[in-house]
């Protein structure tokens, strides 16, 4: 009797630190891992033919737009005497056109047949910038490729910590003193969108959206994006915008001809709420628990 229950826990006892191994292992992979195939190009490459189109649009914005909040600053006299009209820029609407929406080819085939994700497109050489300025990031919300540089400068008479928090791509923080040389990050999957805070300044936040193609665009000041050299083909087109937990997405189907042009035009804000859906490319993937995995 004592030695069957002996058994019993012993069974037991191995059974729950397989399982507690199992789940350390996956807390400790992330949820982004094998996000659909992100990792090393392996498609085919694509060579500009001359009869790509353009994808353009106006991000509108119905409703009232709340307005921005003056920002204290008082953490940091420096901000205050540098950028004394600070305020909220998450929803910067003007004429009801909504500004830093961030517009890209999400999925789709191309004329020739080719799903756009078997394509691959040569990293440019040059990176893109993000500037600490005035004590928040300009521009607010920039897209990059994959594995192509940013730049993070520092243009304040005051220190900075850049933080992104990503889901896909190894997190990190870096203080930066004024007057120290740009950071020089990349990031090697695709995500939408890296959230991005200063740990020295909790108002500061910028989005970074990474894709492994060219095909994106943020709105400007006026709610118009402008997507260029679009090989045919029929596609989603996604409109990201802040907000929420994790922004809110919208999608919707074009064709573009060869040598044409189509518009993609996109509307947040209160009568589209009803519609909104959250983006799933922002909520953890889900991970099962596999015993011997690594
Ligand atoms: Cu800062």
């Amino acid at each position: 009797m004592f030695e069957k229950q002996t058994k019993v826990w012993l069974v037991l006892t191995v059974v729950l630190s397989l399982l507690a191994l199992a789940s350390a292992c996956t807390k400790k992979e992330g949820g982004g891992e094998g996000n659909k195939g992100e990792g090393p190009a392996t498609g085919k490459a694509y060579t500009i033919k001359g009869d790509e189109g353009t994808v353009s649009g106006t991000i509108a914005f119905n409703g009232t737009a709340p307005a921005p909040k003056k920002i204290d600053t008082s953490a940091d006299p420096v901000c205050g005497q540098r950028n004394p009209n600070l305020s909220t820029e998450d929803t910067v609407v003007s004429n009801g056109k909504l500004a830093n929406a961030f517009v890209y080819v999400k999925d789709g085939t191309l004329a020739d047949g080719t799903k756009i994700g078997e394509y691959t497109f040569p990293t440019p050489p040059d990176g893109v910038t993000l500037d600490q300025n005035g004590c928040h990031y300009r521009p607010h919300v920039l897209g990059i490729r994959t594995n192509q540089k940013l730049k993070i400068t520092n243009s304040d008479p005051t220190q900075h910590n850049i933080h992104p928090q990503p889901k896909n791509n190894p997190e990190w923080n870096q203080t930066q003193p004024n007057g120290a040389p740009p950071i020089e990050k990349t990031f090697a999957r695709a995500e939408i969108l890296i959230p991005v805070k200063c740990n020295q300044h909790p108002w500061m936040k910028a989005y970074i959206g990474v894709l492994k193609h060219p095909f994106f665009a943020v709105s400007g000041d006026n709610g118009t994006f402008t997507i260029k050299e679009v090989p045919p083909g029929t596609y989603t087109v996604a409109a990201w915008h802040e907000g929420g937990a994790a922004g809110t997405e919208k999608t919707m189907q074009v064709t573009v001809p060869a040598k044409g042009s189509v518009k993609a035009d996109f509307a947040f804000g209160e009568a589209a709420a009803a519609s909104a859906q959250t983006s799933l490319e922002m909520m953890p993937a889900l991970d099962v628990p596999m015993l011997g995995r690594h």
